[in-house]
């Protein structure tokens, strides 16, 4: 099976968690895609959706799917997302596609994050794929300055401005042996507006697309 395969296997194996009558927040990129096609496919049962990106709202849109504001919901039931990477504890490296910030809120908002990746995106010790800040423009050398004091490359992603019109640093060489250190010592730089590790509030469950199937990790 080919990578796209796999990640259309775990997009559709997601509808498993959506209920009739929920309210489901829906991720970005590639992978989530892939279940926002699937959940078109059952468009009718669910109340609607809340979104991360405005590329994943006007998706949802085009399909009839109905979308509402984050303020005008009680809570999310289910929120599916990808992730850039995902260790045994499901924990993640989230950001890759700059969504981040509204990610994090829905993931927070929600009473169950399904995570659903390729088998790529496995790992057991998070970093190796750049870990994605954003940050306010005007604090960007400040904090890439106190990035290198934790032991980080930052380098500054050119040409990218978030949703939330912030800019994004990616941390290079980093290996992340404790995760829910590391997020709250970079929640703490003034000028960060979220780092892309989701540790304290990981996945609760992880679809993985193999060639042997879709595995299921809690
Ligand atoms: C979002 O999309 C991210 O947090 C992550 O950066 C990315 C994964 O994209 P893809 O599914 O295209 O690999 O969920």
């Amino acid at each position: 099976m080919t990578q796209e395969e796999l990640k259309k296997a775990v997009g559709y194996a997601a509808l498993d968690y959506i209920k009739p009558g929920m309210i489901v927040g829906v991720g970005t990129g590639s992978t989530a895609a892939y279940f926002i096609d699937a959940l078109a496919t059952i468009k009718e049962d669910v109340v609607g959706t809340v979104s991360s990106s405005i590329a994943s709202t006007e998706k949802l849109q085009r399909l009839g799917i109905p979308v509402f504001d984050c303020n005008e919901v009680d809570g999310v039931d289910v929120y599916v997302d990808g992730a850039d990477e995902i260790n045994p504890s499901l924990q993640m490296i989230k950001g890759g596609g700059a969504a981040l910030t509204r990610e994090k809120i829905i993931a927070a908002m929600a009473k169950k994050f399904v995570c659903i990746v390729d088998g790529s995106k496995k790992v057991d010790i998070l970093g190796k794929f750049p870990l994605p800040i954003e940050v306010i423009p005007m604090a960007r050398a400040y904090v890439a300055r106190q990035l290198v004091s934790l032991g980080g490359t930052p380098i500054y992603r050119q040409g990218v401005k978030t949703d939330n019109g912030n800019v994004i640093i990616d941390v290079h060489n980093l290996s992340i042996l404790n995760p829910i250190e590391l997020e709250d010592q970079i929640n703490r730089i003034a000028g960060v507006v979220t780092v892309g590790l989701f540790s304290h509030r990981g996945a609760d469950i992880a679809l993985v697309g193999t060639t042997d199937g879709v595995q299921t990790i809690t």
